[in-house]
């Protein structure tokens, strides 16, 4: 039959990866062309991403590809949520993108509570409180490095940085834009009058498409340099966890959805935001989703913990992989170690061994002894968090969830899926691996006219890849 390609570039903040996407006689097949590393670059005491790092990795794959000569239509790319870069009257990069666990954001949410009451705030946003939010770091950025924001024209998010750089083209989209806190939940717009009661200048805030919109042509100069011409570039659910619900087969509205990675995002698609007193308690999050529909969830401090551990162990006491880690927790002594992953100590710590044996310390656990009995107090703490955020999404939204559809990197950790069945009692689907490359080549498909919408690409996914049920 008839073979359409497209190609998926997922950055995620612990790797990035270049998917080619394959759709044939109703089949998606994947094939990684690229993938890299996405590290932190800590300078003069701030956190920033390697962005131009990122971008020559991004050609690599743009190179790959061209290398395969088979007929790409079209790409798109979603990153991780709220950072940007800001731009000039000329259209030049202001400074380097800051990455969202730089302390500059401390203090900011009391000080935005000063200007605007933060249940007004969550009501009109439908955003939960994080520290990372744009709205706190551009307010941070106001406060600390006015320079940047004073000379600011415009303000493109991660993935419309890279978009900016390959067409020459600035757009906004939806279910980024969201991630701000700068959206009316409702009107999926802007909230101009938010925007103006900070002090921000709203002419950096373009107009905002919808995800499924074609952007344009890759600029000659791309297209000679990586040798892949006639390609489109797309604006999909350019929020990685957007693109990650649309590549979820959930089986219906009652199932929840667990996308994990360096975050854990667990949640429910609705059609209409919940901004209530509940919500507000709970301090659940209403995300931009594809379809113009809301992705109800709560944003748990994840498998960055285990990276760090894993990461840390590696320095400092020899070299382990994740399944390594799975096996020594399995063999663990002591299978009841816990952390609470909401602590602040576990956000950006230099050593997470230390802080793991520290927490266990001063809540009177004893010391977990060995990698084994750090990676179960992590999964004990997670697995925790997972049970209760659903609760409070069943407390919140009056529904009862049928089913838990885990997707992303940290499903390949069996672990994780048996211990997040046991702890909720709930019955897991785990799959697919790559939820967020799925969604996104699949809203390209969509975008193209190649599928007729994102409910029949979640079919073509649900025929396409296996799932692995967990039973409670
Ligand atoms: P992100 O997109 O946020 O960068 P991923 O979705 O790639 O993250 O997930 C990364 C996580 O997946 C790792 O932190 C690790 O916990 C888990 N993981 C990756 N590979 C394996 C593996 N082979 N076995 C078990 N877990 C794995
Ligand atoms: C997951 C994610 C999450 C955001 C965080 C910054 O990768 O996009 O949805 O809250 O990163």
């Amino acid at each position: 039959g008839e073979r359409i390609y497209n190609l998926a570039f997922d950055f995620g903040a612990s790797s990035g990866r270049m998917v080619l996407c394959k759709l044939e006689d109703g089949k998606l097949t994947l094939e990684e062309l690229h993938r890299f590393p996405n590290h932190e670059v800590r300078v003069g005491g701030h956190i920033y991403w390697d962005l131009f790092g990122l971008y020559h990795e991004l050609k690599q794959g743009l190179k790959k590809a061209a290398a395969k000569k088979v007929p790409i239509q079209s790409l798109a790319i979603d990153t991780w949520g709220v950072d940007y870069g800001l731009f000039d009257k000329d259209g030049n990069l202001i400074g380097n993108p800051v990455n969202y666990r730089d302390s500059r954001t401390d203090g900011m949410l009391e000080e935005i509570g000063k200007i605007i009451p933060l249940e007004e705030l969550y009501n009109r946003t439908g955003i939960e409180f994080m520290y990372f939010n744009s709205i706190f770091q551009l307010y941070a950025e106001k406060k600390m490095r006015p320079v940047i924001l004073d000379n600011a024209k415009r303000i493109l998010f991660m993935p419309e940085l890279f978009g900016y750089f390959l067409t020459g083209i600035m757009y906004s989209e939806y279910t980024f834009a969201s991630t701000s806190q700068l959206l009316d939940a409702r009107k999926r717009q802007w909230d101009y009058d938010l925007i103006e009661k900070l002090g921000l200048n709203k002419e950096m805030f373009g107009d905002i498409v919808m995800p499924g919109t074609v952007i344009g042509d890759l600029l000659p100069e791309v297209e000679e340099e990586t040798g892949l011409k006639g390609v489109k570039v797309i604006a999909v659910g350019s929020h990685d966890t957007a693109s990650a619900v649309a590549g979820a087969p959930l089986e219906s509205d009652d199932a929840a959805f667990l996308s994990c990675g360096t975050w854990s995002l667990l949640g429910m698609v609705l059609d209409e935001p919940i901004l209530n007193e509940a919500s507000y308690k709970y301090n659940y999050t209403n995300e931009g989703s594809i379809d113009g529909k809301i992705q109800f969830l709560k944003n748990i401090n994840g498998l960055w913990i285990m990276q760090n551990l894993r990461r840390n162990w590696c320095e400092f006491e020899g070299e382990v992989s994740f399944p390594d880690i799975i096996r020594e927790a399995r063999a663990a002594k002591c299978q009841d170690f816990t952390i609470n992953p909401k602590d602040p100590r576990f956000t950006a710590p230099l050593n997470m061994m230390k802080e793991i044996i520290g927490y266990c310390r001063e809540t009177g656990q004893g010391t977990p002894e060995g990698l084994g009995e750090m990676a179960m107090a992590i999964y004990n703490g997670l697995t925790e968090e997972y049970r209760k955020s659903i609760q409070y999404m069943e407390e919140i939204t009056g529904k009862t969830v049928t089913c838990i559809n885990m997707v992303g990197g940290g499903i390949q950790d069996q672990l994780l899926c048996e211990l997040t069945a046991k702890k909720t009692g709930k019955r897991v689907m785990a799959g697919p691996v790559e939820g967020s490359v799925l969604g996104n080549s699949i809203v390209q498909l969509v975008a193209m006219g190649e599928v007729k919408d994102v409910q029949a690409g979640r079919d073509i996914i649900r025929n396409s890849f296996d799932v692995k049920i967990y039973e409670p």
